[in-house]
């Protein structure tokens, strides 16, 4: 049963956590932050959530409520060229290749900043493009949900919307290419390890739709990734301190060909096997 975060409605106000129950039609309100939940240690937390699970402090019908980004104090990282398409499309977009050949197979593996929680947005939510970009992709990638000690506490979807342009260009670009309004989204919600059985071998879908025509589509597995969960966290917490502990998006599987750039108005849903279906329109935000 999926841990959410929501509000009440479609106005806003406090977001709370919950769980979603099997039949994805109840959520039952948890007296508690994200943030608290990942300070526990994992036998610790799975007893917490048992134990508000038996005292859930508010029940609302899915479809009452706006699931928001399951997300709070974390940062999110975001892991690239993890997938061999990956690695090609970078060669592909770039004025210098090899950077992203030698990074493939190298220890230490490529890491990036992408988000504070509260810059990401969830289920349903706009994801933005550049107004200074004219090459934007979504990027759907399997998403850990990391506890303060670096174990796995969930998995969740994220959509990593990038400029393809930007990055092209130069690759010391990347964060102007990965970090801008709305490029984060995360959710629907998070799935529970114990939830889930093989993620070494989870579908991974893509279809981009305009106009209500399919534009786009795409599929991989996890199986197809080029590094372990655990190399990339190892990585990450080895010189770093998550406190609250952290989201890590692990890389894209999935790029479309050249000729595919989204535009405002688009329809992006990613789907991951056992977790769901993160699905967001597109809009490109102008300059403020
Ligand atoms: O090297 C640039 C970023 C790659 C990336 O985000 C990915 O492979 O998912
Ligand atoms: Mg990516």
């Amino acid at each position: 049963m999926p841990l959410c975060c929501f509000q009440l409605g479609s106005n806003g106000g406090q977001t709370r956590l919950g769980w979603v129950d099997s039949e994805k039609e109840r959520v039952f309100e948890l007296s508690h932050t994200l943030a608290s939940l990942l300070a526990l240690d994992g036998p610790a937390r799975l007893a917490r959530i048992m134990q508000m699970r038996r005292s859930a402090v508010g029940t609302y019908p899915l479809k009452t409520v706006t699931l928001r980004a399951p997300v709070d104090q974390q940062e999110v990282w975001a892991a690239g060229v993890t997938y061999k398409r990956s690695r090609d499309a970078r060669i592909e977009e770039s004025t210098q290749q090899d950077v992203y050949e030698k990074v493939y197979d190298a220890k230490r593996p490529e890491i990036f900043f992408k988000a504070n929680g509260w810059r990401c947005v969830g289920q349903k939510a706009r994801v933005g493009i550049r107004h200074d970009s004219n090459w934007d992709v979504p990027e759907p990638e399997l998403t850990l949900v990391l506890d303060s000690s670096g174990k796995i506490a969930g998995y969740t979807i994220g959509n990593n919307v990038s400029s393809r342009s930007i990055e092209g260009e130069n690759p010391l670009y990347l964060s102007q290419a990965k970090m801008f309004y709305a490029s984060c989204a995360i959710g629907p919600w998070i799935m529970l390890p114990e939830e889930l059985e093989d993620v070494s071998n989870l579908a991974i879908t893509v279809s981009i739709t305009r106009s209500d025509e399919e534009i786009w589509s795409g599929q991989t597995s996890t199986s197809e990734m080029h590094r372990s969960f655990e190399d990339l966290i190892a990585h990450l917490y080895a010189s770093l301190d998550f406190p609250h502990g952290a989201l890590l998006m692990t890389g894209t599987g999935l790029v479309p060909p050249a000729r595919v750039t989204l535009q405002s108005g688009d329809q992006v849903t990613i789907g991951i096997e056992g977790i769901g279906s993160l699905t967001n329109s597109v809009a490109r935000l102008s300059a403020r």
